[in-house]
């Protein structure tokens, strides 16, 4: 490791990737008065098309809202948000069902636009003072001389740049992060997930409207697999499917082993999409343009080399996306590596604060991401689990300050993801303890559940 720089001599940053978290994080740090270099691999995205031009959407929640306000551009992104105010759950037979995520509109979750919401945070980043550099892709670092060379790939030029601190915000592929692991190591492991998924769109309906319910996270459960799809402002949805990667030994499931030609997907969604099909007429095309997507987690033991380098974003902690948090995780990351810098002493000092704060944080939303993908593909038609919810909002209304639904903390709260997933824990073996063997809440003994969650849930600050 290099020797370590002091504090004060040098306030220059280089940012490595000017996606969500980096541009986010340039703000902020701009803001505090550091001279701040970006490097992004692609072109700028207020030029050229934003990549393959299709619109994908992310769900925007508390967590991320938050980190946009301490940014001042909470009310530009939200002006173009679309409210889903719960799951909308579609069977096999058609039925639709809405599960509401909160008690009321207040608790609620937003599709964005991420093409949009990346520009609005490039032109702030910029209007903070940040430089960003486009068609720069990170290669190499010599961490010890401060050189790190960049390449342009539409030329294969490289650039060569020094550097005293290096921020790698340069996603889950991170290439700061591969040379970081290359010089110290870090553990580095990635489990992938045996389901990958797809892309597909639902276009405007022929008077121009949504062709679906727009306030909704729609889902199609299906048991070891599913889809969903997420509204867009200009009329669209997106829908991603995901399916496992082979079949289960001896079963007839579907999968991206199985399903390959545009008549296969087309017979897989007659079966069990039929009321989606209709409104996807490119389906055949999508599905034979676009390659699966992997899906996977990625642990590392250390995010930062001394004052030198630290990573942040899915470059440190990449997850699956079931609980739709990779962003807002992203986001609540950028506030508190400020936040740590503005605190500490020294960049080690701040680098080494902020990686003790986010890593068991880091580690419970990817624990728990996992999990929401039984809970979306398997348990929203379950009737055992629709009692445990159903029991979980009536605990929640009888002790408001300690009974908190487990979506609620990690969605509509800010407290570690690591106390959220302690406390749904407890409450899940609450829930499922209660309600075993019942088919409604007609004979719950109260005054014994009372005293469970009084003696094992402690007032939580901030709930109520
Ligand atoms: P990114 O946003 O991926 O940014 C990384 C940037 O670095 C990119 O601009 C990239 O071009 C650049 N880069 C990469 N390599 C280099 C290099 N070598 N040199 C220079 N630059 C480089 N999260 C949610 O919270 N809610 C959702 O609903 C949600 N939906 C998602 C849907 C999809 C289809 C996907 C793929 C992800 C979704 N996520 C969602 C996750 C979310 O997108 C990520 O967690 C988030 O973008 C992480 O931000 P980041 O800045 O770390 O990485
Ligand atoms: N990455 C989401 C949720 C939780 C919804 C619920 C789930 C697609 C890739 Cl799968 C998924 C959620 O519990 O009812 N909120 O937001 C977003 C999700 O998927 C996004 C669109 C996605 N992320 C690679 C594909």
């Amino acid at each position: 490791m290099g020797s370590e720089p002091a504090a004060p001599a040098r306030r220059e940053l280089t940012l490595i990737g000017a996606g969500l978290a980096g541009s986010l994080l340039a703000i902020l740090l701009s803001r505090r008065g550091w001279k701040v270099d970006v490097y992004e691999r692609r072109g700028d995205p207020r030029i050229k098309g934003y990549e393959s031009g299709r619109s994908i959407n992310l769900a925007l929640a508390e967590r991320g809202r938050h980190a946009l306000r301490a940014a001042g551009l909470e009310d530009v992104v939200m002006r173009k948000a679309v409210m889903m105010r719960g799951r909308m759950v579609h069977g096999l037979d058609g039925s639709v069902q809405l599960q509401r995520y909160g008690r009321d509109d207040s608790e609620v979750i937003w599709s964005v636009h991420r093409a949009d919401l990346n520009i609005d945070l490039l032109e702030a980043a910029e209007r903070a003072g940040a430089t960003v550099h486009f068609h720069r892709r990170l290669h190499t670092v010599d961490f010890d001389a401060g050189y790190a060379r960049l390449i342009d790939d539409r030329d294969d030029q490289p650039h060569d740049i020094r550097f005293d601190v290096l921020i790698g915000s340069d996603g889950a592929g991170s290439a700061l992060r591969g040379e970081m692991v290359r010089k110290a190591g870090f553990g580095e492991r990635t489990e992938f997930l045996d389901h990958s998924y797809k892309e597909l769109t639902i276009p405007p309906g022929a008077d121009g409207g949504w062709l679906i319910e727009p306030h909704a996270l729609h889902i199609w459960p299906r048991g070891r697999y599913m889809c969903i799809a997420l509204p867009n402002d200009e009329r669209t949805f997106t829908v991603t499917l995901f399916l496992p990667n082979h079949a289960a030994p001896g079963s007839t499931d579907p999968s991206f082993a199985s399903v390959r030609s545009g008549p296969e997907v087309r017979a897989l969604f007659e079966r069990d999409f039929a009321d989606a099909l209709p409104l996807i007429p490119g389906l055949e095309q999508d599905w034979e343009h676009h390659p699966p997507g992997l899906l996977g987690t990625l642990y590392l033991d250390r995010w930062h080399l001394g004052g030198r380098a630290v990573l942040l974003g899915d470059a440190a902690h990449a997850m699956v996306p079931f609980h739709g948090q990779g962003m807002n995780c992203a986001f609540e990351d950028c506030v508190a590596l400020a936040d740590a810098m503005d605190r500490q002493p020294t960049l080690a000092a701040a680098f080494a604060a902020f990686e003790a704060e986010r890593r068991p944080d880091a580690a419970a939303i990817q624990a728990m991401a996992l999990e929401n993908y039984i809970e979306m593909r398997d348990l929203v038609d379950d009737p055992d689990f629709l009692l445990q919810r159903e029991l979980e909002r009536a605990l929640q209304e009888r002790h408001p300050r300690r009974f908190v639904p487990h979506y609620t903390m990690v969605t509509f709260m800010r407290i570690p993801y690591a106390v959220a997933l302690e406390r749904s824990e407890i409450q899940r073996g609450i829930l499922v303890l209660a309600t075993r063997g019942r088919r409604d809440l007609a004979g719950i003994d109260w005054e014994t559940l009372a005293q469970v969650v009084e003696a094992r849930l402690p007032v939580l600050e901030g709930a109520g």
